[in-house]
């Protein structure tokens, strides 16, 4: 049977996650190469796996045994790998955010139309995930009715030195923001950030923490996201759609519940790594098989990076501009992204 072999371009956390679970738990493909900045965790990785070290990311992306493209590096340089696969004629798995810039990602989209063929998909694992697939479904088949309203919240357990509020939005933010135009199938017209009062747990210069998004969308579905990168409980994932006729929540992950001294607990996951795994292994099989297949990839397209990017980037003008309420215009879709 023919492997498809990978060449993975960033081995921080994510990065080295999806090495192993591409060697062993997805079928039909091979690490076959792998690229990182910190060159001691680059080859120890190679070794480990049985895979060549690449100093340089773009020098792994046109090497011909690298069949297929995986980037998992930093945000701030997921563009130009992707850019570097684009011109390398290969398909590329951008992990999200697809750039952090949207000039970037309107490079990224003009550059696979002249292509001429899809092949960037944007790592947005949650159109995988089991509880957010049925709760698609539930809305497509109307149990509820007309959505009218999204309730929605993002809590981290803790997050890392760098966080900013920029970041809050553009790495955490995003996924709400896709997630939640993919399952009501729209795109939004306006946006807002509203600050509650500051968390004395994520107290730190330059992180406003909690943060709430308010999005409209084109149907006049209004949404709130609360986005916390501190919650010191656990990773809290919420979405409730609230419809005309009824609501339709997300299902947590299933957990033991225990009873013991008069008391009944069950586990929250404390991170995204395990709330999300099956998506993650769910999204990488689906990958592999499309490419094996030189078939359009199914999840988030180049597309889809972009809109996700430009909303963010309007909504952390908004906060910057004091939070009032901005509208999103957004450019007209391309046939080739239909
Ligand atoms: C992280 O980068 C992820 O992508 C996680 O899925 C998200 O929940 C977390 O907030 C991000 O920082």
């Amino acid at each position: 049977m023919k492997e498809l072999q990978i060449g993975v371009v960033g081995l921080g956390a994510i990065g080295r996650e999806h090495v192993k679970r591409l060697t062993e738990r997805i079928t039909g493909c091979r690490v076959v190469a792998v690229s990182e900045v910190n060159q001691e965790v680059g080859r120890k990785v190679a070794e480990q796996y049985g895979a060549k070290f690449y100093e340089d990311g773009e020098e792994l992306i046109n090497s011909p045994e690298v069949e297929a493209v995986m980037v998992t590096t930093w945000d701030p340089a997921h563009a130009q790998y992707v850019m570097a696969s684009i011109k390398a004629g290969k398909y590329v798995f951008c992990e999200k955010p697809l750039a952090t810039e949207v000039a970037e990602c309107e490079e990224i989209i003009k550059a696979e139309e002249a292509f001429g063929k899809r092949i960037v998909q944007v790592g947005f694992m949650r159109r995988f995930d089991p509880g957010y697939v049925e709760l698609k479904k539930t809305i497509e088949e109307g149990k509820i009715g007309l959505p009218l309203i999204v309730h929605a919240c993002h809590r981290n357990m803790t997050h890392e030195a760098t966080m900013t509020s920029e970041m809050s939005i553009k790495n955490s933010g995003v996924h709400e923001i896709d997630v939640l135009r993919w399952l009501l199938d729209d795109d939004y017209v306006s946006g807002q950030v509203v600050l509650p009062r500051q968390s004395s747990i994520s107290a730190k210069e330059g992180l406003q923490d909690p943060q709430i998004m308010m999005l409209r969308t084109k149907k006049g579905i209004c949404i709130d996201v609360e986005i916390s990168q501190s919650s010191g409980y656990g990773y809290d994932i919420q979405c409730e759609v609230v419809g005309d006729l009824g609501t339709a929540k997300l299902p947590d992950p299933p957990r033991v519940i225990t009873k013991t001294d008069c008391t009944k607990a069950s586990g929250i996951m404390p991170g995204w790594e395990t709330r999300f795994i099956e998506a993650y292994n769910i999204e990488m099989q689906d990958w592999v098989d499309t490419v094996l297949a030189d078939e359009t990839p199914h999840g988030a397209s180049a597309w889809d990076g972009y809109m996700a990017c430009l909303t963010a980037t309007i909504l952390g003008e908004c906060r910057a501009e004091g939070g009032t309420s901005k509208e999103i215009t957004l450019p007209e879709k391309p046939e080739f992204y239909n």
